[in-house]
């Protein structure tokens, strides 16, 4: 039975954002993923940031959660252990998950936890209205950088890819049909899964359609995503290309956490009922 998109929407909060922004294009392709996969509302947990890219969790009948600046990972990654049954999607924006939250993305991707994080980029932070973020390119003139942006902007995918992030894509706003693959793909991708979306902010005009417009050829057919060095050689290419870098299978947090407990409950009740927490350590010495 396909899944009504009206479903995800939450019945009375309508989304704040300006007109034209980036992110309601995302917000459109993340309830079409779910009606794709047909995942019921109670089956979603979908945890933000802060940013208006954070306000992404109040728009769903779902299970959701605005989290505090930069902390949508580790909450995001509590929820996930806690409720492994729950598709765990996870949202927020280049300042929250490159600048504050940077350091998260390396430990979620070191678990392979089964959480798909989308991050807006528009090159600023936005909602405080207009600061250089860590994405914002060299000369860019911004509130904090009135003079043009002087310090280098990260490269998010090459940084992913160095973390071995298990499924890492790039999209945008721009690419409505490439954009709902991509997340269906993530959501449907055992472990941890990252997605760079182009997102415009019409407002402060870091990142424009104009932008993006001419700049953001798809990766070529023949690109081997479970090649590391050539999803690199992408990373690193101008102009920006958009597609599935790479996607490798490696085991999730769950799978790695079930094994070590079905292996200590196996020594602890086969032999007798009695075995103590240290005579378990000592077994592994
Ligand atoms: C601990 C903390 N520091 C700073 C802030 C102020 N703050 C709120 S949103 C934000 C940046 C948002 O930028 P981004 O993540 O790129 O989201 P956008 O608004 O561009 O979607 C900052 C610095 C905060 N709320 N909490
Ligand atoms: S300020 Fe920019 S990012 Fe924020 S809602 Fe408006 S267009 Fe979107
Ligand atoms: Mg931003």
């Amino acid at each position: 039975m396909k899944t009504l998109l009206q479903n995800y929407k939450h019945p009375s909060i309508k989304p704040v954002w300006c007109p034209g922004c980036g992110d309601y294009a995302v917000l459109n392709s993340v309830q079409k993923a779910f009606a794709e996969l047909e995942l019921k509302p109670e089956e979603i947990g979908v945890v933000s940031g802060i940013g208006c890219s954070g306000r992404f969790s109040h728009y769903f009948n779902s299970y959701s959660l605005h989290g505090t600046h930069g902390r949508a990972l580790p909450i995001a990654t509590g929820l996930k252990a806690a409720r492994p049954d729950l598709t765990v999607l996870v949202a927020g924006g280049d300042g929250d998950g490159m600048a504050i939250g940077g350091g998260h993305i390396a430990h979620a991707a070191r678990k392979n936890i089964d959480l798909t994080y989308l991050i807006m980029d528009n090159t600023i932070y936005a909602l405080t209205k207009g600061q250089s973020s860590p994405t914002s390119p060299v000369g860019a003139r911004t509130k904090t950088a009135p003079y043009g942006v002087f310090e280098d902007a990260l490269n998010p995918m090459a940084i992913f890819l160095s973390y071995d992030v298990s499924f890492i894509a790039r999209t945008t706003s721009l690419k409505i049909k490439e954009m709902e693959h991509i997340i269906t793909s993530a959501i449907r991708h055992p472990g941890f899964a990252i997605i760079q979306i182009m997102s415009p902010c019409v407002t402060h005009k870091s990142l424009t359609y104009e932008d993006i417009k001419e700049n953001v050829p798809e990766l070529p057919e023949n690109h081997d995503p479970t090649d590391k060095l050539a999803a690199l050689k992408y990373a690193y290419a101008e102009p920006q290309y958009t597609g599935i870098f790479y996607n490798i299978r490696k085991p999730t947090l769950e799978e790695r956490l079930t094994s070590v407990f079905d292996h200590v409950t196996e020594k602890a009740f086969n032999k007798n009922h009695t075995m103590t927490t240290s005579q378990i350590m000592e077994e592994y010495r």
